[in-house]
């Protein structure tokens, strides 16, 4: 299924339909008000029956057996890899492969080619707005092999300062990772151009796509990049699945990540031969029901449209902004709502943001307090936690007034 790049409206009201979880109330009385899809989105029955569905009918395991079920259930996993490939705009299915999620994705790239390419005297350039997961499997490798990390700066909006960036660039770093959304301050990073400007200065670059691949056109041709780490359960699949793409060039030529069975062509007492891409990457049984699902998820917001869903998240923070800011107290972290998703981290005065979290909870409202694993950034920005509330397509302009009236009882809490 192509993805339409017209921009559609939601239907919201619709769409809640789909997600049976949302009718609950966390208490009696209480309904919930899911702002936490940053940390992991719910799921449509859509996903959830494509699940049941394939265990109920198809269930086997893949790329083994040549019974019935074995071919079944290999042709729905394999189809579940060409929707996810034609979803972020890849070439072939083959440059797509499953991990458990983002960050074993990036882990896949630091080990497998960091190991062939990085040593003594290179130079990996991150920036200061990366998730750990875009920090620690470089910096285990630094240990390992030698090489330099440095980290971007931000401006005073908290976006990549470009100039900077650049000036970083004349070192040659040999890999340039960052994030194409922050999950704390939201800041959508322009990544065909730091992309570009990368590869003017001869790096290879990782993009980590788990906060954007959800909420927003992401195509790999047009960004021109050379890898894109995702998750599925941030954009309505299941847990335990991931994908990385690869430029077909870069993923033939790097070693094997992990070994085991379905990785190889042959293997003897003192040798083994890799199979081809992108079973060389997945070793051991795959997470099959959960390739299901991620098909269907993506299926899901294919149908939607993802310029409208991208749409309806802009509208959405333009108003959470406009009404966080009218809170006596708060102070919303992160540039402006034209260059963020549908995330706002804030804090509230000097209210510990676990207490404001506790007490939005006590209302129904679903936010996440802490570093959002961005200690780092946090650090920067000079600060211990934040709160965060995130937005999704199911999300409603009620539930940011929702949102707003908690904040004033926590106000009343600690006043
Ligand atoms: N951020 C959040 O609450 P995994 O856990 O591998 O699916 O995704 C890791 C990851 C990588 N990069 C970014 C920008 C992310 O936001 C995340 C996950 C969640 O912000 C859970 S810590």
């Amino acid at each position: 299924m192509a993805v339409p790049q017209t921009l559609d409206t939601l239907d919201v009201g619709a769409i809640r339909k789909d997600f049976p979880i949302l009718k609950r109330e966390t208490q009696e009385g209480v309904q919930l008000v899911y702002l936490d899809s940053a940390a992991s989105s719910q799921k449509p029955e859509q996903v959830i029956h494509a699940m049941s569905r394939f265990y109920e009918t198809e269930y086997s395991n893949v790329h083994r057996g040549i019974h019935t079920l074995a071919e079944e259930a290999t042709a729905a996993f394999e189809s579940a890899r060409d929707r996810v490939a034609e979803f972020v705009g890849a070439e072939s299915s083959r440059q797509i492969v499953f991990t458990r999620n983002a960050t074993e994705a990036i882990n896949l790239v630091a080990n497998s080619w960091g190991r062939a390419n990085l040593g003594e005297g290179d130079l990996v350039l991150l920036t200061q707005m990366e998730h750990h997961s875009n920090i620690v499997p470089w910096q285990m490798m630094a240990s390992e092999l030698g090489f330099k990390i440095e980290y971007a700066p931000m401006t005073d909006d908290q976006r990549i300062d470009l100039a900077e960036y650049g000036a970083l660039l004349e070192r040659q770093p040999k890999l340039v990772g960052f994030t194409q959304m922050s999950n704390v301050l939201g800041t959508i990073n322009p990544v065909a151009e730091m992309a570009e400007m990368a590869h003017a200065a001869g790096a290879v670059v990782l993009v980590d796509g788990a906060q954007s691949v959800p909420h927003m056109v992401v195509n790999v041709a047009d960004l021109d990049i050379d890898f894109l780490a995702f998750s599925a359960h941030k954009l309505c699949g299941p847990s335990g699945i991931g994908a990385l793409y690869g430029r077909r060039e870069l993923l033939e030529e790097m070693p094997p990540f992990m070994g085991g069975g379905e990785m190889i062509k042959r293997v003897q007492f003192d040798a083994f031969v890799a199979a081809e891409l992108p079973s060389k990457f997945e070793a051991g049984t795959p997470p099959i029901a959960q390739a299901i699902g991620f098909g269907a998820a993506v299926d899901y917001l294919s149908k939607l449209g993802m310029p409208a869903i991208r749409q309806h998240e802009q509208e959405m923070i333009e108003r959470a902004l406009e009404q966080l800011e009218e809170v006596p107290g708060v102070r919303v972290y992160g540039p402006a709502a034209e260059h963020k998703g549908g995330v706002a981290a804030f804090t509230l005065a000097d209210t510990h943001p676990h207490d404001v979290a506790q007490i939005l909870d006590r209302r129904g409202i679903a936010v996440r307090a802490g570093h959002h694993c961005a200690m780092p950034l946090h650090e920067k920005l000079g600060l211990p936690a934040t709160t965060r509330a995130s937005f999704y397509l199911y999300n409603t302009p009620e539930e940011i007034d929702s949102l707003i009236e908690g904040l004033y009882a926590v106000r009343e809490v600690f006043a």
